[in-house]
């Protein structure tokens, strides 16, 4: 009778297993979409995947089974007593080490058919080269035609590529490390200063791809994010010959403190606002920058700034006109470089609206 009912709680704890199991292969998985390498990364995990769950199914049943069977009954006594078992120690050192072995050279031939050597041994030619650069707490994207032909196209936070096509990006930071990390579309890579990584990518769906740096990198981490805008090859080219044309147009501001500036339009001042990332530091609330709503009021009269003069010198050279209370440092110095006349009214527009 005792017997049979602990055959049925046994039977039970051992399907409560499986069912625990089951949801982890339906939400685990590679990236769905995406990186050339997206297959293997996937196969990679299927191996793993699978090898694990008997291991997983046959310790834990193990265990319910020894606290089942050898629980302590009233009245027993010292039970027989068993020191080692070597044939059975040997059988699963070695099955350990079969296994880790088998998960290793796996792992490193994957690692060094996809990561690396193709893009070394010209292999795979990319349409496309870009080269993403992290920084606290953004990252810039350099255009390039095939394997290095120069568009001086630059974009800040949004990366811009076409479906179908091989591209490249060879991941770099110049302040300390990062890590490029679009889930649904490859695996982590290291952004590490004097030091470059690539990428392969070649995506078959467009869309929007939304990730972030995946290592912790300092205070604004969390708001270092990545967008890969995904588009058709023809709205691809004609988003870059776009780009390329109005470049010819665009000439950097600088840190020209005194030609006057084009009437500003709030509207577009907001969102370049939001593309070269000031928000990340100045919010509603006062943060690791000075609030919004605070720096146009703080226009120093007394020292002979008008707001628009003391916003351009602030934007531009930050740090000869410093917020009390603040590190100026910490500020980019170069929007000088990512701004033109016209980006530069539309961005103080913006703030003197605050
Ligand atoms: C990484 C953080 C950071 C980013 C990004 C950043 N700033 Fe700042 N900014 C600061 C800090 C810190 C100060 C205060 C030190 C100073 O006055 O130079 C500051 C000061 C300013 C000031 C002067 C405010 C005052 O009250 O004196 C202005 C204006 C300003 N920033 C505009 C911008 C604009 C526009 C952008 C984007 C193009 C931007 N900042 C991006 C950190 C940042
Ligand atoms: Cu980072």
């Amino acid at each position: 009778m005792k017997r049979s009912i602990f055959t049925h709680v046994l039977g039970l704890a051992a399907l409560a297993l499986v069912l625990l199991a089951l949801p982890a292969r339906a939400w685990a998985h590679g990236p769905v979409s995406g990186g050339a390498s997206r297959t293997d990364i996937n196969d990679l995990f299927n191996v793993l995947f699978w090898i694990s769950v008997p291991v997983f199914l046959l310790v834990e049943g193990l265990i319910l089974y020894a606290i089942i069977r050898y629980r302590r009954r009233r009245h027993d006594d010292m039970p027989e007593q068993i020191e080692g078992h070597r044939p059975l120690e040997i059988t699963w050192t070695v099955l350990s080490l079969l296994i880790i072995a088998v998960i290793f050279i796996l792992t490193a031939r994957f690692m060094t058919t996809r990561y690396q050597v193709e893009a070394d041994n010209g292999d795979v030619t990319p349409d496309l080269t870009v080269h993403v650069t992290g920084y606290m707490f953004n990252w810039d994207y350099e255009y390039f035609l095939g394997a290095g032909e120069e568009t001086g196209v630059i974009t800040t936070r949004k990366l811009t590529i076409p479906a179908n096509r091989n591209v490249l990006l060879e991941i770099t930071s110049t302040d300390v490390q990062h890590s490029f990390w679009v889930p649904d579309l490859a695996g982590k890579v290291d952004a590490i200063p004097g030091y470059t990584n690539t990428m392969w990518l070649n995506v078959p769906k467009t869309g929007l791809y939304t990730g972030n740096c995946a290592e912790y990198c300092g205070t604004l981490h969390y708001d270092m994010l990545i967008d890969v805008e995904v588009l058709e090859p023809a709205a691809f080219d004609a988003w870059l010959a776009q780009q390329m044309a109005s470049l010819g147009r665009f000439v950097p501001i600088g840190t020209d403190l005194t030609s006057p500036l084009p009437a500003g339009d709030e509207e577009r001042g907001e969102q370049l606002f939001g593309e070269l990332g000031c928000h990340s530091c100045h919010g509603e609330q006062p943060g690791v920058g000075p609030s919004l709503s605070n720096m146009a009021r703080d226009a120093r009269a007394a020292e002979g700034y008008t707001p628009e003069s003391y916003l351009r010198e602030s934007i531009l050279v930050p740090c000869a006109v410093q917020a009390e209370g603040y590190n100026c440092q910490i500020m980019p110095a170069d929007y000088g470089e990512k701004l033109d006349a016209q980006g530069l009214a539309d961005i103080i527009a913006y703030l003197l609206s605050h």
